[in-house]
């Protein structure tokens, strides 16, 4: 196979699909050197069947806001891979949201998922719904009118949602909620990032940012270095940099910068606990500022409109918010102020440009799908215990999240490993994810 030539025609086949076209090549320039060494992956045609989702549901959302209009929405599940286990991933709650987006999350995924060592398969799905400025009524009635229609195409072993940008634990319970009613069955695991009390796993909600630092101390590690005493700038104040900075600070990192759309935080005294706490509260208001925090603690933080976290000095930079988050102009910008380490949180937060800009530079670089695949592991773990019908306690959960991530960064350096013995952790995690699932479809034969 040529990445040229699959691209070629799939740039004609989807047009203005950028994420997922984005997404594509990254994948397909990865393992094209390992894809021809097997004549039976050609022969099945497994790049040609693997870009493409198994089937994607698009649904009309309906309901009323607090004024009493009737509002509108678009609603998607992409169920993109299902290899080696029944389709896995969130859901999106964003106004940018398209069939693109979702395809691109789909995609990543697949691959992420096969990398957490779990029998998982890939999906994503969500909706253009806003939930900036929106009431909690508000929420409640859009996700019962979102689930009204996807419930039909979920089930425990067929395909299982939870969260992701703009859905949270809140926005689980009024989904799972409304799914109950429907099904009249108590399926906990129809969903994951379920609430404590009603089937959800202990660590669930910490899990992306904890994974994600495990991953960044085996980067350390493996490159003779350690977080401690280092400085971090994070971007996002959701669920993903709020589990980020708790385990970054609490492995004696020092976190200096969050942001949101906005613009920055500069924290240069680090992230404390109080601080950390109040992201939650950030996140819960839907105002989706990240100036609230320099607002509540002004002697400690301070606000600059406009600009960027990867705008502050910082040692290891930490993208977790969103999709080409950091560009070509940041990653030069990072590296001029001496940043040596860039673990990538978010899904596909780098451009193609920052990634080569950091690799060629000799910066540490992992990628998303690799970094941040204790969220969706964790998911796996509750998946389990709701199976059993049992809950394992805190201790279990994270020992099992640490042998997740450092299988994963084993897997990496494994296929990632250069002829110079550098490792290439977008290579690495792109050939494991893929011959996992490659090899899946190659067993259970044309379909
Ligand atoms: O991007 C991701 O891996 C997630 N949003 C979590 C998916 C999941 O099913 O837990």
């Amino acid at each position: 196979m040529k990445t040229s030539e699959i691209m070629a025609r799939l740039e004609v086949k989807y047009p203005g699909e950028k994420e997922y076209l984005q997404a594509v090549r990254e994948v397909l320039e990865s393992i094209e050197e390992v894809y021809n060494q097997h004549p039976e992956f050609e022969k099945a045609k497994i790049v040609e069947r693997i870009v493409e989702p198994d089937r994607i549901f698009t649904f009309r959302v309906t309901w009323v806001d607090d004024k009493g209009e009737v509002q509108t929405n678009l609603g998607y599940r992409v169920q993109f891979n299902s290899a080696i286990g029944p389709y896995k991933g969130g859901l999106r709650f964003h106004k940018a949201v398209t069939p693109s987006m979702l395809k691109f999350l789909g995609f990543e995924q697949t691959f992420k998922n096969a990398l957490t060592t779990l029998p998982m398969g890939g999906g994503k799905g969500g909706s253009d719904f806003d939930p900036v400025g929106k009431s909690d009524a508000e929420i409640m009635r859009f996700c019962q009118a979102f689930m009204y229609e996807l419930w039909r195409c979920i089930g425990p072993d067929q395909d299982i949602p939870a969260g992701d940008v703009g859905v949270g634990g809140r926005e689980i319970g009024y989904l799972y909620g409304m799914y109950k009613k429907l099904a009249r069955e108590y399926n906990t695991g129809v969903l994951t990032g379920k609430g404590m009390t009603w089937g959800g796993s202990i660590l669930r909600p910490e899990a992306t940012g904890f994974g994600a630092l495990y991953f960044t101390q085996h980067v350390l590690n493996t490159a003779g270095k350690d977080i401690k005493g280092k400085t971090v700038a994070i971007s996002g104040f959701g669920n993903v940099a709020w589990g980020a900075c708790t385990k970054a600070t609490e492995l004696g990192a020092k976190v200096i910068a969050i942001s949101g759309p906005d613009g920055v935080c500069h924290i240069p005294g680090g992230i404390n606990k109080e601080m950390i706490d109040y992201m939650l509260v950030m996140r819960a208001s839907n105002r989706n500022k990240v100036q609230d925090m320099a607002d509540k603690f002004p002697g400690q933080a301070s606000f600059v409109a406009g600009k960027k976290a990867w705008s502050v000095k910082c040692d290891i930079a930490l993208p977790c918010a969103f999709q080409n988050e950091l560009n070509g102009d940041d990653a030069k910008e990072l590296i001029a102020n001496g940043t040596w380490c860039c673990c990538e949180v978010s899904n596909m937060g780098c451009t193609p440009e920052a990634i080569h800009t950091f690799q060629s530079a000799g910066i540490l670089f992992a990628p998303g799908k690799a970094v941040n695949a204790g969220g969706v592991a964790t998911s796996g773990l509750e998946m389990t215990q709701n199976a059993a019908h049992l809950g394992w306690s805190g201790a279990e959960v994270d020992a099992k999240l640490h042998y997740i991530m450092s299988s994963i960064h084993e897997a990496c350096v494994k296929f990632g490993t250069q002829s110079d013995g550098h490792i290439d952790y977008v290579k690495g995690a792109n050939i494991a994810g893929f011959m996992k699932v490659a090899q899946a479809m190659l067993e259970q034969g044309i379909i």
